[in-house]
């Protein structure tokens, strides 16, 4: 051994450590990516519904505990599910990378560690409500070829690694190509699999061409708007909101595809005659136009969890009397295609004066997918979520002392009524005005009794009636002005509303859960 060969080698030795952990974790990742490709390509020949990284992020947002989901929703908004699968992502890549790195370190740990991953991914697959009896396949057979894979790289690494100590330039060369070849080709058909799998599963699996062709009945009643329902005020919201501007809340992390065809709705638990009923058996029922505005419990006083719209659809009160609650009934549980349920006092289903429907279209077109296509349920007076399930596919008759839904668990209430609110539009908070006539102007709703009055008050002075727009009826909001004498410098403004039965809104604040927020909206305007 000459000089100059000792001085490499001890040079390779310093070296080695760190960069055999480098690729280490390399092996790790691609590994993980070889896991999931797997996973993704049998998911689209035996199992839809078997996506590892979807089944994961939907397990974890079942049992993130609530100020935790609260506080994505405050910092991430409506991508606060883009996040979550982000997060998901970056944490599986560091355990992979940790895998890695095990498994050269302290074989065969890093395996064990990467199928236990894998075993994981399997329940949270196999224990989501859309599961098939062949769910378990694709990510069992994933985390055998990413353990597999796994075990060859390290092997090969570490050939390597002992040939470049031991100073065998050939045999050195020979495993590095090996591994470096190994690890690309592995690598990019992950990739390419993986994400061709995931596109094709996700196109395949729509259902927007189904919802394209859908021709509903016409309705046999038709929502009249009434004169004078929208004040001309800019900045103030629509009394009709858009589809596309309708606020989305939902605990589903891809949008659920549910063709009509293949609909079913169940009822069944305490009826005399459980029923299930295709999307043609309930459309043919007849169907009529309701407006009612639907408020999210997680709508912080002057929030926008809250919007109204024209629903055609079924009384719910009509399909289940074909199957006949039993009279020790009292509460109603709606589930979802994807496990979502409801808790819904069975009398507000069944109540002649108040029309609880199973909405099929929104604003005159079919549902959209994000609201629940194509059977939702909507009911007037109670918060969306214990009552206004999404692809909605069975109700069972039951008791609030026996069964419980979603949310009731994680802190909110099993019986919510929606609170009656009141909230400024325009002007806004950081946005000034100049001096002289100011229409202070916003929306109000006391579901299911009607708003009767939109009081205003500047700067803790005395009341002023607003002008409202002509109700549509009852179960739908209201707008509200006032023209108000605006003169520079900072002001207060608190607005209140009073529904028809005399009750004015509840001025001490709450929070959101459990049962909804209260409070008298108080806003800053700089006049300049
Ligand atoms: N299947 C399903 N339905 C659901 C929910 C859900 O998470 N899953 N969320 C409920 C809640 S909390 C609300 S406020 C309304 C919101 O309906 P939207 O998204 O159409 O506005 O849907 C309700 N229906
Ligand atoms: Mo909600």
């Amino acid at each position: 051994m000459t000089t100059d060969t000792a001085a490499r080698t001890d040079d390779a030795t310093t070296v080695r450590r760190p960069r055999a952990w480098f690729w280490a974790s390399l092996a790790g990742l691609v590994s993980a990516a070889a896991l999931l490709a797997v996973a993704e390509l049998f998911a689209v020949l035996v199992a839809r519904s078997a996506s590892p990284v979807l089944a994961v992020g939907s397990f974890i947002v079942d049992i993130v505990p609530r100020p935790l989901k609260e506080f994505a929703i405050t910092v991430f908004g409506e991508a606060d599910k883009v996040a979550l699968l982000v997060g998901v992502g970056l944490g599986a890549a560091v355990a992979a990378a940790v895998a890695g790195i095990l498994q050269y370190r302290f074989r065969p740990v890093g395996a064990i560690l990467l199928g236990v991953g894998g075993a994981l991914a399997t329940a949270a697959i196999i224990t989501r409500a859309a599961a098939g009896a062949l769910a378990w396949l694709p990510p069992v057979l994933g985390t055998v070829a990413g353990v597999v894979l796994l075990v060859f790289l390290v092997r090969r690494l570490r050939r390597w690694d002992a040939a470049a100590l031991g100073d065998n330039a050939t045999a050195a060369g020979v495993n590095r190509r090996g591994f470096f070849l190994l690890s690309g080709i592995a690598a990019a058909t992950a990739v390419v699999v993986g994400v061709g799998a995931r596109v094709v599963n996700a196109a395949t699996a729509s259902v927007a061409a189904a919802r394209d062709a859908l021709r509903l009945p016409s309705a046999r009643s038709t929502v009249t708007i009434p004169e004078g329902a929208s004040l001309d005020v800019p900045g103030l919201s629509p009394i009709i909101t858009p589809n596309a501007d309708f606020y989305r809340v939902d605990t589903a992390l891809t949008v659920p595809n549910v063709d009509p065809s293949t609909w079913r709705l169940q009822i069944e638990g305490m009826v005399d005659q459980p029923i299930e009923l295709s999307f043609d058996d309930l459309v043919a029922m007849g169907l009529d136009e309701y407006g009612v505005t639907l408020t999210c419990v997680s709508n912080e006083v002057g929030g926008g969890l809250v919007g109204n719209a024209i629903w055609t659809g079924i009384p719910i009160r009509d399909v289940l009397r074909m199957a006949g609650p039993q009279a020790d009934a009292d509460m109603v549980l709606s589930e979802s295609v994807d496990g979502y349920t409801a808790s819904t006092p069975l009398s507000a289903l069944t109540d002649d004066g108040l029309d609880a429907i199973f909405a099929v279209a929104m604003n005159g077109e079919p549902l959209p997918f994000e609201h629940g296509f194509p059977v939702r349920m909507v009911v007037p007076g109670l918060y969306g979520y214990v009552s206004a399930t999404k692809w909605v596919t069975k109700l069972t008759v039951t008791r609030f002392d026996q069964d419980e839904a979603y949310w009731t668990p994680r802190g909110y209430s099993a019986e919510a009524p929606i609170k009656m609110s009141s909230r400024v539009d325009t002007p806004k908070i950081g946005s000034p005005v100049s001096a002289g006539t100011v229409p202070i102007a916003g929306m109000a709703w006391a579901q299911p009794i009607g708003v009767q009055a939109v009081e205003v008050s500047i700067d803790d002075g005395d009341w002023q009636q607003a002008t409202l727009s002509t109700p549509i009826n009852d179960q739908s909001w209201v707008q509200w002005v006032l023209e108000w004498d605006a003169e520079p410098g900072s002001h207060y403004i608190t607005v209140r509303a009073i529904d028809k039965e005399g009750n004015v809104q509840i001025q001490e604040p709450a929070a959101i859960a459990p049962n909804g927020s209260s409070g008298w909206q108080r806003t800053l305007v700089t006049v300049s």
